[in-house]
């Protein structure tokens, strides 16, 4: 019998396109650290993806590659379970029930869905808007203690703790209230082209973020074209944002301290420490594309995991769910 102290974790990403350096740093790199200290449950987001309009055969494609590429990253099956939203029903069935028990009020606070409804404007879809009962479904469904998440995600899991505990309030303890693991560096990287706004893959502006599957190339001239400002010192300081955001990256791949990155670039100007940026960035990336590559090529592989790994999410969510649906009285 398996008899396991470890507390669990859970996290999620949305397969919608190539993933940026923020999504790496701020989210998916926890995810691999943390594997060794907690028993984690990681999956693709799917059913969030199509909160905004998806073409079939491209979300299809989204999915195996990003399926591939955390797989790239380190996500070990022998460690954790790794699976696909769509593919476990029981996280559409709960975020119904938990819709139930959301208020207007509370969803209309989210700054997300008042960011994305202005970029979407042609399609303000409910989905849009009851999007966050939906995360709150998938991190209660595993009881999780902690979720790894970059700081946008905040207010999301403070929404789905609201959650957890009112319907534990209305009828007894039922679901474990998460709480988030948000990286000390790395949790907002920012545009490189606006260091005022967070690195997105949906900019426009293709040289404000880095893809995890950029080219050395490219890496390297998106650093050099990133903005900094015209004091021309590596420094740690309010009104310094793109520099900042630079030795934020630094610091999150080669683990120095602020402190120690300044001293390093002490009378050297902002061109050396581009250059030792991208470089690190090349070199973090680089085993993670190769790898990256071989596990594209195999897609027979792909589809095994997957296949194998819903079940082993939906014996954990359904047993949440029979344990709700009892609780607010449908007959069993
Ligand atoms: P979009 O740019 O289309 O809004 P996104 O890049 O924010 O999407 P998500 O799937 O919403 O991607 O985010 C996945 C994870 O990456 C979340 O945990 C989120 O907090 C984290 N994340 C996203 N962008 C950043 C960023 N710039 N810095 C740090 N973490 C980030
Ligand atoms: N909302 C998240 C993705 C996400 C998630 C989750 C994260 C969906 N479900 C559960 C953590 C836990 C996003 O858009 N970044």
């Amino acid at each position: 019998m398996e008899t396991t102290q470890k507390k669990r974790i859970l996290s999620m990403i949305q397969p919608t396109g190539t993933f940026t350096l923020g999504n790496y740093l701020g989210a998916l790199k926890n995810f691999v650290r943390l594997q060794d200290d907690y028993e984690c449950v990681y999956a693709l987001a799917d059913l969030h993806a199509i909160t905004v309009r998806q073409e079939p055969a491209q979300l299809r494609k989204n999915t195996l590659e990003a399926y591939a590429l955390l797989l790239a990253m380190g996500i070990d099956l022998e460690k954790s379970i790794f699976f696909i939203q769509s593919q476990v029903p029981e996280h559409s069935q709960l975020a119904w029930l938990l819709n139930c028990y959301t208020q207007f009020g509370e969803l209309s606070r989210m700054t997300q869905f008042k960011d994305k409804s202005q970029k979407h404007a042609d399609n303000i879809n409910a989905g849009l808007f009851t999007y966050p009962c939906l995360m709150a479904a998938d991190i209660l469904l595993y009881q999780a203690d902690y979720v790894p998440i970059g700081a946008d995600q905040k207010q999301h899991l403070e929404l789905a703790r609201d959650v957890a505990e009112r319907f534990n309030g209305i009828y007894s303890p039922t679901f474990t209230v998460p709480a988030p693991i948000i990286p000390k560096h790395g949790a907002r990287v920012m545009s490189l082209q606006d260091p005022t706004k967070k690195m997105s893959k949906s900019d426009e502006n293709v040289n404000g973020f880095i893809a995890v599957l950029d080219s050395p190339d490219v890496i390297m001239r998106k650093m050099k074209r990133a903005v900094t400002d015209s004091e021309s010192q590596v420094r740690f300081a309010e009104g310094k944002d793109g520099v900042n955001n630079l030795m934020g990256i630094y610091s999150c791949i080669t683990e120095k301290s602020m402190e120690e990155i300044e001293a390093e670039f002490a009378g050297k100007g902002y061109g050396d420490f581009k250059t030792a940026v991208g470089e690190a960035v090349v070199e973090e990336l680089r085993p993670i594309q190769e790898k990256f590559q071989q596990l594209i090529a195999d897609k027979a592989y792909l589809e095994q995991c997957y296949r194998e790994n819903a079940p082993k999410a939906q014996a954990i969510a359904s047993r949440t769910l029979s344990k709700v649906m009892k609780k607010i009285g449908y007959l069993r």
